[in-house]
């Protein structure tokens, strides 16, 4: 049966704070600190396993190899070479998987088939090297042609951030859907990382229905206050766009056009006068998991830890739970060391709309295979890493070991 499956990437061995993208202001802001990637691989599986609790469908990809040697090579680095030029090949940023890829689920495409693209990435160097590895591991979890179709990422002229820029509104997961792609326009004191022809280009590959497709412009200022990715103000899950009011640049009109060719839309939207944007960035209370519960439970919100911190967002939080609205439950997790770096909750997963019956069973999660994963990050994942132990052959080798093992337990040593 077609239904949603969350892909979290599991955090790989070599996290750590590097302050690599410009215009994420967690990331900006813990540049230097020392990284705890046990704890940060731990918290995402006790997040999978959180899931799995609601009697949802979850999925995993693994973290890519690291340190990149062919990056470092294009770099001309070398042992002798400062850390901080090591942070580019040695990033875990993989394991936000919302930006692994776009993808259009089978019931809104031309040929029936559910359609991945890769993101390229470009406009962040840690990030630009993710995608052909990416595709491996897409092209073996979607490698049935029946049901999907793994494209290529764009041409690198068009910079493209997959899911994180994409929403999908729709009356029941298995149904047509209306696809929202949300673009940046450049020119503002950050990058805007999605452009508008790299989101055209996806629809266009993806064949989908362009009388059902919407390309939204995300708010500038939204840009400018470190929403780098338009999931950071709204997220979207079956009729529901839950979105803070300065999300999108017309905000009137990106409703209208939704509403056109989907009038059951129903906006849950967040006044500025009850939390500012810089609180929703701070917080991320709009890179949230809006999950349909099993059974007719109605939708729940998993939130980062943060939110209930912050007395303007819970406070909102608990009128809105009040008001008998479409969500029900707010549901607070510990994402802590991805939050750092700028990585909520929602960031960490790819939803994938399918029959889980169609994909590779490696990469779907139980309770069994959590705590095998589980064993071999308590006793391989580095307890810490400080920014001077980039680049030393000392971590690579402990960073490749680890992530080996994680490989040969899940039987996908094939990705080695
Ligand atoms: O691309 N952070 C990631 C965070 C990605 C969040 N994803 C979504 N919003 N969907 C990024 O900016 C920081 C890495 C460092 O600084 O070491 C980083 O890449």
């Amino acid at each position: 049966m077609i239904r949603e499956i969350n892909f979290d990437g599991i955090v790989g061995p070599s996290h750590n704070y590097a302050g690599l993208s410009l215009g994420n202001i967690a990331s900006a802001s813990h540049k230097g600190d020392p990284s705890y990637p046990r704890a940060a691989a731990l918290q995402g599986i006790a997040k999978m396993r959180r899931n799995m609790e609601l009697g949802l469908t979850q999925g995993f990809f693994l973290p890519l190899p690291r340190p990149n040697h062919a990056l470092e090579a294009r770099l001309g680095l070398d042992e002798t070479a400062p850390p901080q030029l090591h942070a580019a090949p040695w990033s875990a940023s993989s394991m936000w998987t919302a930006n692994a890829a776009t993808v259009s689920p089978a019931p809104d495409t031309a040929d029936g088939r559910c359609h991945l693209t890769p993101a390229n990435l470009v406009t962040m160097l840690h990030r630009a090297q993710e995608w052909q590895d990416t595709k491996a591991q897409l092209d073996i979890a979607f490698g049935n042609t029946e049901h999907f179709v793994v494209h290529d990422a764009v041409p690198p002229s068009f910079g493209d951030e997959g899911a994180a820029n994409h929403m999908r509104l729709c009356e029941s997961h298995d149904a047509a859907g209306v696809e929202v792609f949300v673009f940046g326009r450049p020119g503002g004191r950050f990058p805007a990382r999605q452009h508008e022809q790299a989101s055209r280009a996806v629809a266009r590959l993806h064949r989908l229905d362009p009388s059902r497709c919407v390309f939204i412009e995300q708010n500038p200022e939204a840009i400018e206050a470190g929403a780098f990715h338009n999931d950071v103000v709204s997220v979207a899950n079956e009729r529901v766009l839950f979105a803070h009011e300065r999300a999108f640049a017309d905000r009137d009109y990106a409703y209208e056009q939704i509403r056109n060719i989907f009038p059951a839309l129903e906006v849950v939207e967040v006044p500025e006068s009850a939390v500012s944007l810089e609180e929703a960035i701070r917080t991320y209370l709009f890179n949230a998991q809006l999950l349909t519960l099993p059974d007719g439970g109605g939708m729940a919100l998993v939130v980062p830890e943060e939110c209930r911190e912050s007395a303007s967002v819970w406070a909102w939080c608990e009128t809105m739970l009040n008001s008998n609205g479409p969500i029900r439950k707010v549901l607070p997790v510990d994402v802590r060391q991805s939050m750092a770096n700028g990585g909520g909750p929602a960031c960490l997963r790819l939803r994938v709309v399918a029959d889980p019956a169609h994909v590779d069973a490696r990469f779907l999660l139980d309770e069994a295979k959590a705590e095998r994963i589980e064993a071999v990050v308590a006793e391989m994942w580095p307890e810490q890493i400080d920014p001077s132990d980039l680049g030393t052959p000392a971590l690579a080798h402990t960073v490749n070991e680890a992530r080996e093992a994680l490989l040969s337990v899940l039987s996908l040593s094939e990705l080695a």
